[in-house]
């Protein structure tokens, strides 16, 4: 299985694309494996300066999915649904998003994502943060295919989300004029979320009043944050759209344009790739040296010193580490 995976993969087959990410989906713990196997097939590095990657973030029913369905038109590549889904789910997510991009532009992977464009939807299974726990796995996959554009639909779960911002280049916040109470929420946060802002439903009342809230509040948290020497370089632009008819698609473009050559010229991109790679270096590797904690005698007898009442768990970490740091030096 394995084999075909990769083979169909380097042939830049997106069945053998969609396999792969099931896979990773499916065995967590052997995902590693089969993504260095085809990162080596393939040659590709996931730090190169020409993929960005563009977040999409926003409570639910916001219009993120209707706003992306308009996006995937100009920007080719592959696109990951974050569903909200609360329990395991087999083949991930409840496909509510794929389906209504998949109506608005005819390119899933399942008619092979021909006009360059590869949605995948999967669940958070529960995870905080409105992402999976496989999304920067995904994102490598898309990469090491060869999508240079990559576009990620968090969860809508009504607190705004903070994780995409680790994993995306632009985060873009969706608000509407029924956002009034995220955006006495955020007030403070909202620079450290978003680098730009999206007020969609512009056709709907209330919009003007809402955009000016919005003005305020970036404002702000600008003087604010710049009043205590923080590096602001960026003020996010608030963008106008109705996104179920297209309109303000074109602004929207333009203001990704921006963020994206300020990210490039700040060298604010490699850093992030180094970031990315870092964590996905440690935490993949946190993983892996537990399972061997996890088989270790002494692990096991301590922890069930601990739940047993015998031990404090702070004498115990260091019983553990001590003979670790011991047997490895
Ligand atoms: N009036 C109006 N409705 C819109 C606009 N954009 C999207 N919608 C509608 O809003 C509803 C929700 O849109 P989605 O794109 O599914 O919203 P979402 O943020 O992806 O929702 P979740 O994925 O559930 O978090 C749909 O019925 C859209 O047709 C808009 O600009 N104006
Ligand atoms: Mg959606």
């Amino acid at each position: 299985m394995f084999e075909e995976i990769v083979e169909g993969f380097v042939k830049g087959e997106k069945r053998a694309l969609s396999k792969a990410i099931s896979f990773v989906e499916r065995f967590p713990d052997k995902a590693h494996l089969l993504i260095s196997e085809i990162s080596k097939k393939t040659g590709r590095n996931l730090i190169s300066e020409d993929i960005y990657i563009l977040g999409i973030t926003g409570p639910p029913g916001i219009g993120k999915s209707t706003l992306i369905s308009q996006l995937v038109k100009r920007i080719k590549g592959g696109v990951i649904l974050c569903d909200p889904s609360s329990v395991k789910v087999e083949g991930g997510a409840i496909l509510g998003d794929r389906i209504r991009i998949h109506i608005e532009s005819p390119s899933s992977e399942e008619n092979g994502g021909k006009n360059g464009v590869f949605i995948r939807s999967i669940g958070t299974r529960g995870e905080k943060g409105g992402v999976s726990v496989n999304t920067n796995d995904i994102v490598n996959l898309y990469i090491l295919f060869g999508f240079k554009n990559i576009i990620i639909e968090t969860a809508g779960t009504g607190q705004t989300e903070t994780e995409i911002s680790k994993i995306a280049d632009t985060v873009i916040l969706v608000l509407s004029p029924e956002s009034g109470d995220e955006i006495q929420f955020m007030k403070s946060g909202i620079l450290e979320i978003a680098d730009i802002i999206v007020l969609n439903k512009a056709d709907r009342p209330m919009a003007d009043r809402i955009y000016n809230e919005i003005r305020i509040a970036i404002d702000t948290a600008h003087m604010v944050l710049s009043g205590i020497g923080k590096d602001v370089k960026w003020k996010p632009p608030i963008i106008k759209t109705v996104a179920k008819d297209g309109v303000g698609i074109d602004e929207l473009m333009l203001a990704i344009e921006q963020h994206k050559a300020f990210l490039k010229n700040s060298n604010y991109i490699i850093e992030k790739r180094k970031e990315r790679v870092e964590r996905d270096f440690v935490n993949g590797l946190t993983k892996k040296m537990f399972e061997v904690l996890e088989n270790l005698q002494i692990y096991r007898k301590v922890k069930d010193e601990v739940l047993e009442g015998k031990k404090d768990p702070y004498s115990a970490i260091e019983e553990v580490y001590q003979f670790i740091s011991e047997k490895m030096s």
